[in-house]
């Protein structure tokens, strides 16, 4: 054989090598998804978009593109397009076929080739967008770059042939349409337009400059460009916009943003923050532009940063001179809501959901950064300092209040044996992870699920009323209220770790279902937020954890004779009704307190018939900012709110 030959040979040979290894990796992304991008569920789904999205923001952060479009289509297949430079179509010199196929199917191929690439963004889990291609059924790739559009498709993964020229062009971009493969994602393929605007518009916030439109081609609107559901978000200032949409709901208690952006030994670090009159300490901070839940050493070097700067200040003005304990860290957060936002070459993520940040080397590069900033801000606007060193000085007077408080809710939970609530039904089973609690809204409806329940594995905690808004409270109230005491001491869970004072310590949680139970009317609902708020506030180590439910009881029982069925919206009673044929008996269920126990059983609480919605946190960021309307003290927004889901406030009229 000539050496020529005997080259192709062994290229041909590599090369099919090689394919074998990518279409492995191909079918183990098929086999274990969730090993890629977490779960196959609602998350999982939206979380393709995103791994396609990001390869369009590291095109947009290497400079190269400063335009993206995201469309839902009619048959709910995503098109992702950008204005970068076109993902590269040349033949890839090792594997022997084009660059964009490589990107394509070989998994971890992403940008790597290309060794200038500002690569720092990627998903959570970095997979890149082959693991998309070999999640759905149908994938279409077009690039528009050299003045040509090329194209090649791909089925499950599987390249439909190679890379074909099919025009000409003076645009240049990437252009990726997927359809998701609903063998994989089994409980649903359809596409939520607002939890993708809402990440969107994070993304945005979080790379300036770049225009992101995103469209909904199911749901037309006149009134768009486009004639369809459609909304551009851009964002000039970044972060600094970013907090003022973010807080908008609440109260300034000054009127200025705190903001910085640089590098920072390397780093890239910007930081936004803003003081409000609430209670609440709201921070949020991203790496790569993924949200970090669990926060990590970013985080930790903020507040260092923060606690440094505002002390150095408070002690050098006299204004803590009277005062006759400690400032804590907490205390200068109190009504703080701030984002921190930084870009890390390899950051290493920890903790259970894998979104704490590691890499010790930004813990020091953000809290110069931050101290830098605020000890610019304090010089230049004393009005200011003065009234957060005020601020402050509150909050360490009402916390040294609260400790007690706190204190009386941590002995309490520790001793749990036989400090348990009075009201409290408990049930007989030991082991929590077969246990649930329903917190039931009103002693009567209490009584009634005392009745209905199983004892075997269901407690039952009744609660008064309406529990206290957190939103609104100072923490001593929230930790002093009898309500909420109870709730912490049933569930068996303590506040406070070795790492952070308001952790929640769940090793000795009682109950892996915690179950909200409310009528189905505008009041139950709102009892229902309220908890919810105070969860999202206090405990949401149990929303993240899974262990947060909401109960469904029905709205309607239609009868006729001895046929007796129920129905939870108006279609079904409707649909039952016809199935009836003839004059039919229709109660409506105001409330719990209406169904006997049997009926709440059979309707709401027998796990085989019931149906739980469970609570999870898809946007903590516009969680919060949810939360802070809803519950808050500015009534516009909420009404605004309200009206735009009249749907659900119009149940009882
Ligand atoms: C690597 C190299 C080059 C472009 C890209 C990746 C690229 C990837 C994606 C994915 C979505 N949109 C994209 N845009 C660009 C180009 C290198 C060069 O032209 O020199």
């Amino acid at each position: 054989m000539s050496e020529e030959a005997n080259k192709d040979e062994q290229k041909k040979n590599n090369y099919s090598a090689d394919s074998i290894q990518a279409l492995e990796g191909m079918e183990h992304v098929r086999m274990r998804p969730s090993m890629y991008i977490g779960d196959v569920g609602v998350r999982g789904l939206h979380h393709l978009v995103y791994e396609v999205v990001d390869n369009s923001i590291d095109e947009a952060m290497g400079g190269h593109c400063d335009t993206i479009s995201v469309a839902i289509n009619e048959d709910n297949s995503i098109t992702v397009r950008d204005n970068g430079r076109g993902i590269p179509v040349d033949i890839h010199k090792k594997e022997g076929v084009s660059a964009l196929q490589v990107v394509m199917t070989k998994i971890g191929a992403g940008g790597k080739f290309d060794k200038d690439s500002y690569k720092v963004s990627g998903g959570l889990h970095g997979v890149g967008v082959s693991c998309v291609n070999a999640l759905s059924t149908h994938l279409k790739a077009t690039v528009f770059r050299n003045g040509t559009i090329y194209e090649q498709e791909y089925e499950k993964g599987k390249a439909q042939y190679p890379v074909k020229s099919i025009g000409e062009t003076e645009d240049r971009g990437t252009e990726v349409t997927f359809y998701p493969d609903d063998s994989i994602f089994t409980q649903t393929t359809e596409f939520s337009y607002e939890t993708l605007s809402n990440r969107m518009r994070e993304l945005a916030y979080l790379n300036k400059g770049v225009s992101i439109t995103m469209t909904d081609k199911r749901k037309k609107d006149k009134e768009s460009p486009s004639g369809f559901l459609e909304e551009r978000f851009f964002s000039e200032e970044g972060l600094k916009e970013f907090i003022k949409f973010l807080d908008g709901n609440r109260e300034p208690l000054i009127n200025g943003v705190i903001s910085m952006e640089g590098e920072k030994n390397g780093i890239p670090v910007e930081v936004a923050m803003v003081y409000n009159t609430s209670y609440t300490e709201n921070l949020h901070s991203y790496v790569n532009n993924i949200n970090t839940h669990e926060g990590g050493t970013h985080l930790s070097g903020f507040r260092r940063g923060l606690t440094g700067t505002l002390k150095k200040y408070a002690d050098a003005s006299g204004m803590l001179d009277k005062l006759k304990f400690e400032i804590q860290g907490d205390d200068f957060r109190e009504g703080l809501t701030a984002i921190v936002s930084v870009k890390v070459g390899e950051p290493q993520f920890e903790g259970q959901t894998k979104t704490k940040l590691g890499n010790r080397e930004v813990s020091s590069a953000v809290s110069q950064a931050v101290s830098e900033m605020l000890t610019n801000y304090l010089e230049e606007n004393p009005e200011d300092a003065k009234t957060i060193i005020q601020k402050v000085v509150l909050a360490a007077t009402a916390r040294h209040a609260a400790t007690k408080a706190r204190e009386m809710v941590q002995r309490k939970t520790v001793m749990s044996i036989g400090g348990l609530p009075g009201k409290l039904s408990d049930c007989s089973d030991q082991n929590p992870e077969n246990c649930e609690v329903f917190l039931v809204e009103g002693d009567s409806a209490g009584g009634t699920a005392k009745q209905g329940r199983d004892r075997m594995f269901q407690a039952i905690l009744p609660l008064r009323g309406k529990i206290l808004n957190v939103e609104k409270a100072m923490t001593h109230k929230v930790f002093e209220n009898e309500e909420i005491k109870n709730i912490y001491t049933a569930l068996g869970v303590t506040i406070g770790t070795e790492e952070d004072s308001k952790a929640l310590n769940l090793d000795k949680l009682r109950y892996h279902k915690v179950v909200i139970m409310c009528d189905a009317d505008v009041d139950g609902s709102h009892i229902e937020t309220l908890i919810l708020t105070f969860f999202f506030r206090y405990m949401r180590e149990l929303i993240e954890g899974g262990h947060v439910y909401i109960a469904t009881p029905p709205l309607y029982l239609v009868k006729k004779g001895q046929k007796k069925r129920y129905a939870w919206n108006d279609q079904e009673r409707d649909e039952i009704a016809e199935s009836f044929n003839g004059s039919v008996g229709i109660q409506r269920y105001k409330g719990l307190g209406e169904m006997n126990a049997e009926q709440l059983w059979d309707t709401t609480m027998n796990p085989e018939f019931r149906t739980l919605r469970q609570v999870t946190i898809d946007n903590a960021t516009e969680t919060d900012r949810v939360f802070s309307m809803l519950m808050g003290d500015e009534v516009p927004p909420r009404r605004e709110f309200i009206e735009k889901n009249a749907v659900y406030a119009n149940i009882d009229a």
